[in-house]
């Protein structure tokens, strides 16, 4: 058997492979939500940023919310995993060094709660996904009925992510109460204000909390952030290629694209890396750059997803390279999304839409469909309504868009309940159970409360979506014969 990666086997590595000695960093950073995406994406910036800069204190903590997996992973191996870029214009494989323990919310939460509150630690950055943040799609809030949020406001130890950064953040202003900030690296927009948001709630909701709401309205900061990086979920075959290239075994090797882009708002409460030194792009509003990204990515992202699952297409890159899918997301881009966006300035939408689409057809990632296509309810409408209720407003159909809700929409109606990936699979199930027309079938599931904002789930929209999901339909059948 080879050796794993760990502290004591990192000797063996190929000289280069490590550019940080872990031995020697601080814990400046605690992460929420310690998957694939932030290993590839924010811990690797922060491994760059201590490399190029030799500032020391910017080590991670990364917290498991809930899978015991990541920490079979990493922590035999203190934290260390490789990095492996594929595609045109890929970097060698690179061991990040940045993340120095691997704790678990789930059966240490209160470890986690004393961490977030040591001095020492400036920043609380999350990844917990779309579904991860308790949000009551209708209020926009916190969903205080939701029953693991209920507990957590009641007291002991908590088991939500916002239950573990609030009971952080009141134990750090029991402690000294030195100035955090909370950064979200979720596709959210505006995830800056909805962490405060929910946290606020959360506070609210706890007795005898004024002086802690005081203290986190004055010295706790939420900037906004957008982060791009392709990061598809990592195979087998892909650790067997890291284990050939570094003569030892690692678990927890992360795969992604060449390309990424972290974009973040500069308003941080203590200190911060000087990541601008490893690329990232700080600004005063990052939300131009969120709303771009949300819309024409994750957007063309999610068409191509649903498209191909309807068409048997397995891969993100076979989508985009189908000449009828292409068609869609080109017709999305340009007729859609790039009328009705506000985007960054010297952004150009045409060309950002390109590259987005030569990016989704690197050869190399095997970024399935069904791992796109997972959590649709959390998903649509961030990428979306805006461009729905824009293109309407300006007297045209939102033809692409309602494609990709049709699509969506066949997927949750033709996957059966117990395999289908979505936090709200069951209600769904009950809204489409024994419906067979799509326009039935389009009604239902528009009608299950925040899949979609209120004003697209009558009117015009949904007659869009049930003729979309015709055409779908007649398309799947010809590719049949
Ligand atoms: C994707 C994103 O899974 C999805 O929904 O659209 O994870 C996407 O790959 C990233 O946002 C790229 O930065």
């Amino acid at each position: 058997v080879t050796d794993r990666l760990s502290l004591a086997t990192a000797d063996r590595l190929p000289s280069g492979t490590m550019r940080v000695d872990p031995s020697a960093l601080g814990i400046g950073i605690v992460h929420l939500g310690i998957g694939a995406f932030h290993r590839a994406h924010q811990a690797a910036i922060i491994d760059e940023t201590i490399a190029v800069t030799g500032d020391r204190r910017w080590g991670i903590s990364g917290v498991t919310m809930r899978s015991p997996r990541v920490l079979e992973q990493l922590a035999p191996q203190d934290g260390l995993y490789t990095l492996v870029e594929r595609g045109v214009g890929a970097a060698d494989p690179r061991v990040i060094g940045a993340v120095r323990d691997v704790l678990s919310a789930a059966t240490d939460p209160d470890v986690v709660v004393e961490r977030i509150a040591r001095p020492d630690v400036s920043i609380v950055s999350i990844t917990v996904t779309e579904k991860g943040y308790g949000i009551d799609a209708r209020s926009g809030g916190l969903d205080l009925t939701d029953e693991r949020i209920a507990a957590d406001v009641a007291g002991g130890s908590p088991t939500t992510m916002i239950g573990v950064l609030t009971r952080g953040l009141e134990r750090r202003f029991a402690t000294g109460g030195t100035p955090l900030s909370v950064l979200s690296c979720d596709n959210l927009p505006h995830n800056g204000a909805v962490v405060r948001r929910l946290v606020s709630d959360f506070v609210a909701a706890v007795p005898d909390s004024t002086a802690l709401a005081e203290w986190i309205a004055t010295s706790v900061s939420f900037p906004s952030t957008m982060v791009d990086r392709i990061t598809p979920a990592t195979k087998a075959t892909d650790l067997a290629d890291v284990e050939r290239l570094l003569g030892l075994e690692d678990r927890g090797a992360v795969v992604a694209e060449p390309f990424r882009q972290w974009v973040v708002e500069d308003d941080f409460a203590g200190p911060r890396p000087e990541w601008e030194r490893a690329g990232v792009v700080m600004v005063d509003d990052v939300s131009p750059w969120e709303s771009a990204k949300l819309r024409l990515l994750n957007a063309t992202h999610s068409l191509l997803a649903y498209t191909g699952l309807a068409l048997g297409v397995r891969t993100i890159a076979k989508a985009v390279t189908d000449p009828r899918l292409r068609a869609f997301a080109e017709r999305l881009q340009r007729a859609e999304v790039a009328p009705t966006l506000s985007a960054p300035d010297g952004l150009d939408v045409r060309s950002y839409g390109d590259t987005i689409l030569e990016r989704f057809a690197n050869p190399a990632l095997g970024h399935t469909t069904e791992q796109v296509g997972s959590d649709g309810s959390q998903k649509l409408s961030v990428r979306f309504a805006e461009t729905v209720s824009g293109t309407l407003a300006a007297g045209r159909e939102p033809r692409s868009s309602a494609l990709a809700v049709a699509a969506w929409i066949r997927h949750v109606a033709s996957t059966p309940p117990d395999v289908l990936a979505d936090p709200l699979a069951p209600r769904l199930r009950d809204a489409v159970a024994d419906l067979t027309e799509p326009a039935e079938l389009v009604r239902a599931v528009l009608a299950v409360p925040g899949v979609l904002p209120p004003e697209l789930t009558t009117g015009r929209f949904p007659d869009l979506v049930a003729r979309q999901y015709d055409e779908l339909d007649a398309l799947v059948a010809a590719s049949q014969e």
